[in-house]
C-alpha cells in the first residue's frame, strides 16, 4: 500500500475546561472561568474527523490522557490543598487540563522519505514552557509506542531534554511535491523577550531535525517574528500552514518573510507560497479568526481543500479574502468551514486538533484507525460518559472525579486500548 498522509485527532477529554492556563493565547485568557461542555466538545470533534473521512481522507484517533492526573499531583504535594490559595488551585487545574486534545503538540513527525534511515520518526514534545503541558509527554509517548509500534516502519523517540522548549508539529511544516517524495523541513523557533513566551526553542527544533537523521540540505530553521508571538501567536500553526508544494502563510508570521520565501524556492523551486497581506487580513484577525490554524489537505481529487473553524468564515475580512482567493486561479480550490468551537475557546483550532503522520496505514495499529462504525462507537462512549458541562470551580470535586476516570475507562474498553489505562 502506498504512502498517504493520515490526521490522528486527539478527542477532546472528559474534563475539558476553561482554566485559564495558557499565557500568550489570546482565547484561553478570554474565556478563563467560563463554563466548559466537554460532551459537545467531544462530539464536535469527533465531527470534524467524520468530515475528513468523508472526504476519503484516512483518519486516526488518539485517547485522551488521564486526568485528573495522578503523577502530577504527587510530584507537586496537591492531593490535599488550601482551597483558599489560588495559586494551587491553579496548580491543580493543571492536572485536569484535557490539553492533549491537541495533538499538533503530541510530536515532530519525518516521514521516512525524508529521514536517513528510510523509517518515519516521531520525537514527542516536552511541552515544557506551560506547566498543565509539560505533563503529557510520558503518556503520548506510551500511546505513540502503541500506534507506531512496527519498528521496521516507525522509530518514536522521547521529548528533547527540558532544557529546550520543543511545542511539536505546531511549529514544524513539510513541503514537498507529493507526499511519498522527499521533503524540505520546515522548523520554525522563537526568541524570548516578548510579552509572551516563546514556546519553541531553536536548539529543540534542530535536536529533533538530527534525532530523526534530516538531511541538512533539505532543512530550514525559521525565526518566527516577535511582533506575531506578541500579538498571540503562540504557535507557528496560528499562522502559517504547509501542504506539498503550498505554504499558506501571513505575512507577518516570520521574522524575515522574504528571506524565508527565498530560502523555500531555492530547497524547492515547485513551492507555491500563498501570502496574505496584513491590508487584507489583519493580524489581529487572523489570530481571532484561526484562519491559517486550517487543515491544508490534498483531496482524492488532487485538488487543496482548506479545513477552516467557523469563526474564519464568520469574520468579514477573512471571508472576503477567502472569496477572493477561491475566485482566482489559486492552488487552494475549496474552504470547507467546521465548527469545533468548545476548542477554539481554548486557543485550539482544526489544525491544533491533528497530527500528521504520512506512512502506509497498514503499518500502524489499527485500533488507532477511525471509519466509520468506530466514530460511532466512540459518539456512544462520550454521548453515555463525559460530563455535559464543568465549571473550573468544581476541578478538584472527588465526584467530577470519578466521572472523568470512569469515562475514559469507558472509552479505552471499547477501543480495545486496555494497555493505556
Ligand atoms: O497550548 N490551550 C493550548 C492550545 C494549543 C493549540 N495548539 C496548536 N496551536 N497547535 C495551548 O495553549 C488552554 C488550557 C487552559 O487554558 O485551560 C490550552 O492549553
Amino acid at each position: 500500500m502506498p504512502i498517504v498522509e493520515m490526521n490522528f485527532d486527539g478527542l477532546v477529554g472528559p474534563s475539558h475546561n476553561y482554566a485559564g492556563l495558557s499565557l500568550g493565547n489570546l482565547a484561553s485568557a478570554s474565556h478563563a472561568g467560563e463554563a466548559s461542555y466537554p460532551r459537545a466538545a467531544a462530539l464536535q470533534g469527533i465531527a470534524k474527523m467524520r468530515h475528513n473521512m468523508g472526504l476519503g481522507l484516512v483518519q486516526g484517533l488518539f485517547a485522551p490522557l488521564p486526568r485528573p492526573n495522578p503523577v502530577l499531583l504527587d510530584a507537586l504535594g496537591l492531593n490535599a490543598i488550601d482551597e483558599a490559595d489560588p495559586a494551587q488551585r491553579r496548580l491543580r487545574a493543571a492536572a485536569w487540563s484535557a490539553s492533549s486534545m491537541w495533538t499538533a503538540n503530541a510530536a515532530t513527525v519525518s516521514p521516512a522519505p525524508d529521514t536517513a534511515d528510510g523509517r518515519c520518526h516521531l520525537t514527542a514534545a516536552n511541552l515544557v514552557t506551560m506547566p498543565h503541558r509539560s505533563q503529557e509527554w510520558p503518556d503520548t509517548v506510551r500511546q505513540l509506542r502503541l500506534a507506531f509500534a512496527d519498528t521496521a516502519h516507525f522509530a518514536v523517540h522521547d521529548a528533547v531534554p527540558a532544557c529546550f522548549g520543543d511545542e511539536g508539529a505546531a511549529n514544524h511544516m513539510r513541503m514537498c511535491v507529493a507526499h511519498d517524495a522527499p521533503g524540505l523541513e520546515l522548523f520554525v523557533y522563537g526568541k524570548t523577550g516578548g510579552a509572551f513566551p516563546a514556546r519553541q526553542h531553536e536548539q529543540a527544533s534542530r535536536a529533533v531535525a538530527r534525532l530523526h537523521g534530516l538531511d541538512p540540505a533539505r532543512c530550514l530553521f525559521i525565526e518566527q517574528s516577535g511582533e506575531a508571538i506578541a500579538a498571540g501567536a503562540f504557535h507557528n500553526d496560528v499562522v502559517a500552514v504547509a501542504n506539498e508544494r503550498v505554504l499558506f502563510t501571513h505575512e507577518q508570521a516570520f521574522a524575515d518573510p522574504e528571506g524565508t520565501y527565498a530560502a523555500i524556492r531555492t530547497k524547492l523551486p515547485q513551492a507555491e507560497i500563498v501570502v496574505v497581506p496584513a491590508s487584507a487580513v489583519s493580524l489581529a484577525d487572523a489570530i481571532q479568526s484561526y484562519l491559517f490554524n486550517a487543515q491544508l489537505l490534498t483531496l482524492p481529487t488532487g485538488e487543496m481543500g482548506l479545513v477552516i473553524p467557523l469563526e474564519a468564515w464568520e469574520m468579514p475580512s477573512v471571508r472576503s479574502w477567502l472569496d477572493g482567493m477561491l475566485a482566482s486561479n489559486g492552488p487552494i480550490r475549496r474552504v470547507l468551514p467546521v465548527d469545533v468551537r468548545q476548542s477554539m475557546a481554548n486557543g485550539g483550532g482544526p489544525a491544533c486538533l491533528r497530527l500528521r503522520v504520512v506512512a502506509d496505514p497498514a503499518t500502524i495499529d489499527p485500533r488507532f484507525l477511525l471509519d466509520e462504525a468506530k466514530a460511532a462507537l466512540v459518539e456512544r462512549v462520550v454521548a453515555a460518559h463525559w460530563p455535559e458541562q464543568i465549571d473550573p470551580a468544581d476541578l478538584g470535586s472527588p465526584a467530577l472525579a470519578e466521572s472523568v476516570i470512569t469515562a475514559r475507562a469507558a472509552l479505552l474498553n471499547a477501543l480495545n486500548l486496555g494497555e493505556l489505562s
